[in-house]
């Protein structure tokens, strides 16, 4: 059975307050064409469907093509909701739709819902865990969360039978590995009550996660984050989105498959004085590139006239401008403020100098600072 595993859709995202629908749509049609091309038996989306509770009407939209793309084409899609979705907007009509191949597991409940599905080897059971918060299960952590429930289940886990477990908690590896984090999950409390060990989860053929927004494959097991498939923060420029292409065979033999997806658009750090970022050169190197997603840290020291609406008239898509001066200054204030009684008034003035001019005062300024210093101290 080939499963294909995402998570982490974030329908709706804005970043910077820009809508990225047009990404969303780009990258969720590659995401079915992969399924389409590779024959997946099944779609699992791992929680998180959309970025918010109440998602916008074009969020709504989108997601509704999505899934209606993969019933089409019969291939069965299951889902769960992640702490961003409303469990029970995510499960509208949920009994109805399961007719036709859509399986939606919204809010807790005991018994975990279970799908079972059939290939050549026999039935592969996919059991859903859905976000919930620990003391809506009566108990103070995820972990008792995560076992009550996995307790309940009316399947043996001793790798006889095919399992396959879909669930959006902070999973750790069974030494307390954290995984490696995004800039773009908001809501990811390491190292507390959060953390889920993926020791409970032997005995699954394959644990399908979402929660964590870089693909990555946590503890001893077959236990997978797909990762957003989309980068929501530029601290992700450099990291590749992907899904995981999973075949099972007979009951112990499992396949993974990264495959990789691109964006409609990039996200890119630039760096430099804003004269060279509009210099010909570097606009040419860029070519194409200059539509991205633009993250601009500009290291001119003198003020500058509207840099942002300069910059979008050759990026149109920038999205941040950093000043460097000004990281520079904010990484100077604590300690000033610190140390200030230790320091004399002529290096109090260099540093507020600094902070303001993102360099130290020169030497022909030090002197003219220090003799102002001395004479207003003798007065
Ligand atoms: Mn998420």
């Amino acid at each position: 059975m080939k499963i294909l595993h995402t998570a982490d859709l974030h329908i709706g995202k804005k970043i910077f307050e820009l809508s990225m629908i047009e990404d969303q749509k780009y990258i969720l049609r590659q995401i079915y064409e992969i399924a389409v091309r590779e024959q997946a038996d099944v779609v699992l989306i791992a929680g998180d469907v959309y970025d918010r509770a109440v998602p916008s009407t074009e969020a709504v939209s989108l997601l509704d093509d999505f899934l209606t793309d993969f019933i089409r084409a019969e291939i069965p899609v299951i889902m769960i909701s992640g702490n961003h979705d409303s469990p029970e907007r995510i499960a509208f009509a949920d009994r109805i739709l399961e007719k036709r191949g859509l399986y939606i597991a919204g809010n807790y409940c005991e018994p975990l819902k279970t799908v079972t599905l059939k290939d050549e080897y026999g039935p592969v059971t996919f059991v859903c865990m859905p976000f919930v918060k620990p003391a809506v299960t009566g108990n103070a952590t995820a972990s008792q969360a995560v076992e009550q429930m996995l307790s309940t289940l009316p399947v043996t886990l001793d790798g006889s039978r095919r399992q396959v477990l879909l669930t959006h908690f902070f999973v750790t590896g069974e030494q307390g590995e954290t995984p490696e984090l995004s800039d773009s999950e908001s809501d990811v409390n390491v190292g507390g009550l959060d953390n889920v060990s993926a020791g409970l989860f032997q005995g699954f053929a394959y644990v399908a996660l979402g929660h964590i927004h870089r693909p990555q494959h946590i503890g001893n097991g077959n236990v997978y984050y797909a990762g957003a498939p989309l980068k929501y923060s530029f601290g992700e420029a450099f990291n590749e989105k992907s899904v995981n292409l999973v075949e099972l065979g007979k009951p112990g033999e499992v396949t993974v498959r990264k495959i990789p997806l691109k964006p409609l658009r990039e996200m890119r750090c630039i760096k430099g004085k804003l004269g060279d970022l509009m210099s010909r050169e570097v606009l040419e190197m860029l070519g194409d590139s200059r539509e991205d997603y633009v993250q601009a840290t500009l290291t001119d020291t003198e003020e500058l006239i509207d840099p942002i609406g300069t910059l979008r008239s050759v990026y149109p898509n920038v999205l941040q401008i950093l000043l460097e001066k000004n990281q520079m200054a904010e990484m100077q204030e604590y300690e000033s403020g610190v140390h200030a009684v230790k320091k004399s008034t002529a290096a109090l003035f260099g540093e507020f100098y600094e902070m303001l001019k993102g360099e130290p005062l020169d030497e022909k300024r030090r002197l003219v600072v220090e003799e102002a210093a001395r004479e207003a101290e003798e007065l």
